[in-house]
């Protein structure tokens, strides 16, 4: 299969260019768009994960955060798209507590620190929550901590702030729902003062987990108006495995770029709950819906949404239990590129005349057929026009790397922040 792919690529290549130059979109702009994507990967996917019954140690997982840059960097070296990669505090906090020594490494390494995620979950105080906690001790902690994280933002020239918080309750009765939301947004407010010059803060939702009965930022549109009361450097992070069964991402997605609200994505994919899998890997096809409705609000005449939709945040969040790290994390990259391809493809002119006529069926079949064109080969030839090899995933394997470091690192008893 990969040779057929191989053979094909300048001639499905061609052919593509062709067809797209007699539809009216110029295959140099699709081009272009693709060299300029960016997805920024995160530094616990390199480590050990597991779920609740056991972490499977895979050898040569990154356990030093230097490890992980190391990693992301390979990665970026082979997909010529991921020059970022995002800390997690307290789980990428350096030894000697040299931040900006960390960060000039990462810059040895052809990379960049990206977004810092706070962490206000892991602790024994927390068992009542962080920010939302009744013991006003406990939410004076959380704090500190997310100060610290906008300390470390100045130290490593970052520019975004993520905050996911596990807070919530098991019972009914267990305390006050509006307590909680009133506590969230004081705690919201506290910190949104606290933001280094330049910086956003993006609040994460999740509906469920680990509370089980509430969750103080449980869906798209309590972040949402806790980020408009806040202002405009607070936006909304949608994690793809943060839904309902059901819910209409790409709508949410939609609604928070026409408001210049979305701040960016955690990108992983699930078939039942947030099971932090391979972007791509189960619905490839919302994948692409969410992608259209990005690239519409970026080409649109809307300011709001065609500004945000050029700030978003594309960010990798997912946990790789049973699967080689570094190589799971090229695919997905790779699923995005493909993914994004798909998307730029989309005749908006003709789609909006369809729309408009009520022609139902042609308008769904006009989208549809981007996404079942086969874009490998116009990804092999934007990547061989970076200088890449046309198959990072290939390449990744006949690399050795994983070898080395299999050799070097070894097989460590835990790593990352999930023991
Ligand atoms: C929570 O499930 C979450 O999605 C948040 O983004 C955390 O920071 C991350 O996972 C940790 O893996
Ligand atoms: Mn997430």
């Amino acid at each position: 299969m990969q040779k057929l792919t191989e053979l094909n690529h300048k001639a499905g290549y061609e052919l593509l260019a062709e067809t797209l130059d007699a539809q009216g979109i110029s295959v140099e702009k699709v081009k272009d768009a693709l060299k300029n994507q960016k997805i920024e990967t995160a530094s616990w996917a390199f480590a050990n994960s597991g779920t609740r019954f056991k972490a499977f140690p895979h050898p040569g997982a990154a356990v030093t955060t230097d490890q992980k840059i190391d990693d992301a960097a390979m990665v970026n070296r082979l997909t010529g798209v991921a020059p970022t990669v995002a800390l997690h505090i307290p789980w990428d906090v350096p030894k000697d507590g040299d931040y900006l020594a960390m960060s000039q490494y990462a810059t040895s390494r052809g990379i960049k620190l990206g977004t810092i995620n706070s962490n206000v979950f892991q602790d024994n105080a927390y068992k009542l929550g962080s920010v939302g906690n009744p013991n006003p001790a406990t939410r004076e902690m959380a704090l500190d901590h997310i100060f610290e994280c906008c300390d470390i933002i100045t130290k490593v020239h970052s520019d975004a702030l993520k905050l996911w918080f596990a807070d919530g309750t098991n019972y009914p009765g267990q305390d006050s729902l509006r307590g909680r939301k009133h506590r969230m947004e004081e705690a919201l407010k506290t910190i949104y003062d606290r933001l280094p010059a330049g910086a956003r803060m993006l609040l994460e939702y999740k509906f469920y987990e680990p509370a089980f009965y509430s969750t103080d930022v449980p869906d798209w549109g309590t972040s949402y108006g806790m980020c408009l009361k806040l202002g405009e450097k607070a936006q909304v992070v949608v994690d793809l495995g943060h839904h309902a069964h059901a819910a209409n991402i790409e709508q949410i997605v939609s609604f928070l770029l026409d408001e210049g609200k979305l701040g960016g994505f955690d990108f992983n994919d699930r078939k039942y709950g947030d099971d932090d899998l391979m972007v791509g890997s189960i619905n490839p096809y919302q994948l692409f819906l969410i992608y259209h409705e990005l690239v519409g609000a970026e080409y649109s005449d809307h300011a709001v949404a065609s500004r945000n939709a050029k700030q978003v945040a594309y960010m990798l969040d997912q946990c790789h239990n049973i699967e080689g790290k570094i190589g799971a994390i090229i695919y997905s990259v790779m699923n995005c590129q493909e993914i994004y391809a798909k998307a730029l493809l989309v005749q908006h002119d003709k789609l909006a005349q369809a729309q408009a006529a009520g022609e139902v069926l042609e308008a769904h079949r006009l989208l549809t057929e981007a996404y079942r064109v086969d874009v490998r080969p116009l990804l092999a030839q934007v990547r061989e026009e970076m200088g890449l090899a046309t198959d990072p995933l290939a390449a990744y394997r006949a690399s050795g790397y994983e070898e080395k470091i299999q050799k070097e690192r070894g097989l460590a008893a835990t790593s990352g922040g999930f023991q």
